[in-house]
């Protein structure tokens, strides 16, 4: 009997061990996550994140695909797949992680000192300490290179002063990888947020991500020791690089959240009877079902082709976007067109589908938007930045 969530028969491609890493991160998330989602997404909060942290490192799905200092070492393929069965929970969870794992961890581990990694890796990993990953300022989203924050000498110290927004895990925070404009250019450090100074607050009112906590982040002269720098990267290369990773992780990830208002929708229009008859049964619905299944399979392909390629020869920075435009984009149009099949059903959070949908509008945005994206690809097809 064919599978209707995987028609062409993708997960032929999965080994037993990447099947395995895909039901234990299926598991959790049914047992510590989905029962309470829609709650959390209501009350636009995530009360538990420490819990969850802890659990979810556990299980070694923090900064998994790191090797060392605690950290599991596993397979760009079998990140991929975990990003996905977290998403397909909420990509606030998948936030969670991608940004401790892909962004702050991968950070520390990628440019941090021997002392910065032995210091935060080994907690990280296990979900005892929390990191965060400030780029975005007020005034530069798509373009960080324009950034205020400030980092300068003080004899041996840094002082940094600024202003970071949109920062995911932000205030709960216990350590934050910060990037600002230094003499040299472009400089990452390394924050402990219980440094003087140092201060985040949570921002209310989004209508999308409501289980994940979002901050803006205030450094006033939020004073460092000089080993609190990354010593060698200099410039945008620095974050763009932890950007790459996170990007990857999200275009696994967003299929999560298509594949679940997929599943909604088609056992929705079974049920749902209308003019006598199954709405499945109208060729109407058959072709958005279609469609939908058609742009999942695309999608699962590309996801597990751009990892085969990632553990083995690496991917291109427009590799990635590649990715990241073409799943993001597709798997906002699979939730947008599965909540017209639930009908007036498809806006309440007694179903996953208005969650997912709306949770995309941030997927779409952060790590770069889609005309970021596009404009990447644009220069690697031309060699012409049209950036500015
Ligand atoms: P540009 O002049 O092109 O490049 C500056 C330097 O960076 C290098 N570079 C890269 N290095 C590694 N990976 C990449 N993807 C890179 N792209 C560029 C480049 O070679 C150059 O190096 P060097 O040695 O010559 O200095 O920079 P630009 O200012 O023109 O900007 C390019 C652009 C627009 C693509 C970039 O700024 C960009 O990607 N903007 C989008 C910003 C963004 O995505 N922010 C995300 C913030 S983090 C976040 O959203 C977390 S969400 C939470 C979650 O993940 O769940
Ligand atoms: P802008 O850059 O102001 O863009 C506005 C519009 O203008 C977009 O459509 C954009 O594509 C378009 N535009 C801009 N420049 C051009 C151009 N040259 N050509 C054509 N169109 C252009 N950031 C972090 O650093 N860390 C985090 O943890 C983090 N978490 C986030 C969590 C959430 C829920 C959200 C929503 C955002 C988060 N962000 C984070 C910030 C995110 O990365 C930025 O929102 C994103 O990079 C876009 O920046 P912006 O919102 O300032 O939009």
């Amino acid at each position: 009997m064919t599978d209707p969530l995987d028609l062409a028969g993708t997960d032929d491609l999965l080994s037993p061990e990447e099947k395995a890493v895909r039901a234990a991160v299926r598991q959790v998330c049914d047992v510590s996550i989905e029962p309470y989602i829609a709650r959390w997404y209501e009350d636009g909060e995530l009360p538990v994140v420490r819990e969850l942290a802890k659990e979810l490192g556990s299980l070694g799905l923090l900064g998994m695909h790191l090797e060392g200092y605690g950290c599991a070492g596993m397979s760009a393929v079998d990140y991929g797949l975990a990003c996905l069965e977290l998403e397909a929970t909420d990509s606030g969870i998948r936030s969670l992680v991608s940004v401790q794992g892909s962004l702050a961890m991968y950070a520390i581990r990628r440019h941090g000192t021997e002392e910065q990694r032995r210091e935060w890796l080994p907690r990280m990993a296990a979900g005892e300490a929390i990191g965060c990953f400030g780029l975005t300022e007020p005034d530069h989203g798509s373009d960080p290179g324009g950034m205020r924050t400030r980092a300068r000498h003080d004899g041996s110290d840094w002082v940094l002063d600024g202003t970071k927004m949109w920062i995911t895990n932000g205030s709960v925070a216990d350590v934050a990888v910060v990037w600002a404009q230094t003499e040299e250019g472009v400089r990452g450090f390394v924050v402990p947020t219980g440094t003087p100074g140092f201060s985040a607050v949570t921002i209310k009112h989004k209508m999308s991500l409501r289980a994940s906590v979002t901050s803006e982040l205030v450094l006033d002269g939020v004073r460092l020791p000089a080993e609190a720098a990354f010593p060698e990267v200099r410039g945008l290369g620095g974050p763009l690089s932890c950007l790459n990773e996170a990007r990857y992780g999200i275009l696994w990830g967003a299929l999560g959240a298509a594949r679940s208002c997929f599943r909604t929708a088609l056992a929705y229009a079974g049920d749902r009877t209308q003019f006598g008859r199954p709405i499945s049964g109208f060729q109407l619905t058959q072709a958005k079902l279609a469609d939908m299944a058609v742009e999942l399979t695309n999608g699962t392909l590309l996801a597990l082709h751009l990892g085969r390629r990632k553990d083995t020869v690496g991917l291109r920075p427009e590799q990635v976007s590649l990715g990241k435009l073409n799943n993001v984009n597709k798997a906002l149009e699979i939730c947008r067109t599965a909540r017209t099949i639930l009908g007036a059903n498809g806006i309440s959070l007694e179903f996953p589908v208005i969650r997912h949908m709306n949770n995309l509008e941030s997927v779409l945005t952060y790590e770069g938007t889609p005309e970021m994206h596009t404009l990447v690809i644009g220069q690697a097809l031309t060699g012409q930045a049209a950036f500015r």
